[in-house]
């Protein structure tokens, strides 16, 4: 790996921690995010480094946890910023809000609050590809929790019949809505449910960025040769809770610290840039400010954004409700 792309991995997730960061307070403080908001700070390196896996053409799919992959995919903090405001400048035109980032450009196709939904999205878009004999393949992520959803079993049941490009990615950060893997579910190595439906799978340490880059780009190039779905599990940590207002009474008092002391995403990066590159505290520093201002720019624009005009209430919407209206 070059310094360049190293630097660029670490910018990048050191945005999303940011960014989030601010989301938190103008959620909870200043009340000018509404409805849900689930934030991904801990696990950053498995949207960084499996996204930089990908090439142009490669479809991705998540769940509700999304801004970090809606940056990832190269969404300016702007657009989702004021997508979580209810911006007309957001990235769905302030109409989706937080779950439901996506990007037709891009090829990201969301946030979906509906647990595991989403997974059959993923496999369908794989299935697109595969009839229409291109080389693109899906990056389908969801959480350990979705993995005890009837949708997750039928879709890398089909995946497997028909040889699907898909990566499924199951991000394990260990607990679903309140519920460790323990109290959900039977077989808690998320691998064992791939195995079933003869899927290779890979436990991974999402932490650690170039453990996830590796994985990612191995499983992809799996895909691109014909050689059907592939799926990692990702081990990895949120380090708040499920959505804002959940206090993680449920987690083992110290288990948070370890993760975030031990484990840290960004930190590992930082020493590993500082120690084998010769990237000095002070450019990491001018990131970081870089960053700050770039977090504090995108709420100066979604502040001054308009909320979307009510004449265009019934846009993208079905044409029988509209006229119903
Ligand atoms: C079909 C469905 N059932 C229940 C919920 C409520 N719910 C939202 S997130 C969640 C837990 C999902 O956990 P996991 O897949 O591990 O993802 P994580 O939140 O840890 O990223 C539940 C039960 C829902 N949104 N949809
Ligand atoms: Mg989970």
């Amino acid at each position: 790996m070059d310094k360049d792309t190293l630097l660029d991995w670490y910018r990048q997730m050191v945005l999303i921690r940011r960014f989030e960061e601010r989301s938190d307070e103008l959620y909870q403080l200043e009340g000018k995010i509404k409805g849900f908001l689930h934030l991904y700070i801990g696990q950053e390196a498995v949207a960084v480094g499996s996204i930089a896996a990908r090439k142009e053409g490669d479809h991705i799919i998540t769940a509700y946890r999304d801004h970090g992959h809606a940056l990832a995919v190269g969404l300016s903090a702007n657009e989702v910023m004021a997508e979580l405001m209810g911006k007309a400048t957001g990235v769905v035109g302030g109409r989706g809000g937080s779950m439901h980032m996506a990007s037709k450009e891009r090829t990201f196709w969301g946030g979906y609050g509906i647990v595991g939904a989403h997974i059959s999205l993923g496999t369908g878009l794989a299935l697109a590809e595969q009839y229409k004999g291109t080389d693109n393949v899906c990056l389908c992520y969801f959480g350990d929790g979705a993995t005890n959803i009837g949708y997750f079993h039928e879709s890398l049941n089909m995946a497997a019949v028909w040889d699907l490009p898909i990566v499924f990615i199951c991000e394990n950060n260990k607990y679903g809505m309140g519920t460790s893997i323990e109290k959900a579910s039977a077989a808690v190595k998320m691998i064992d449910k791939a195995k079933a439906y003869k899927i290779p799978g890979k436990q991974i340490d999402g932490m650690d960025i170039f453990a996830v880059h590796e994985a990612t780009q191995k499983a992809i190039e799996a895909c691109r040769k014909g050689k059907g779905p592939q799926f990692l599990e990702m081990m990895t940590y949120r380090y708040e809770g499920h959505s804002i207002g959940d206090r993680t009474r449920y987690r083992p008092e110290g288990e948070l610290d370890k993760w975030r002391d031990e484990k840290d995403p960004i930190a590992t990066l930082q020493k590993h840039l500082l120690s084998e590159f010769d990237v000095t505290e002070e450019e990491l520093i001018a990131i970081d400010e870089a960053i700050m201002k770039e977090v504090d720019e995108a709420v100066k624009f979604s502040d001054e954004s308009p909320l979307p005009a009510l004449d265009t209430l019934f846009d993208h919407i079905y044409p029988s409700n509209a006229e119903a209206n």
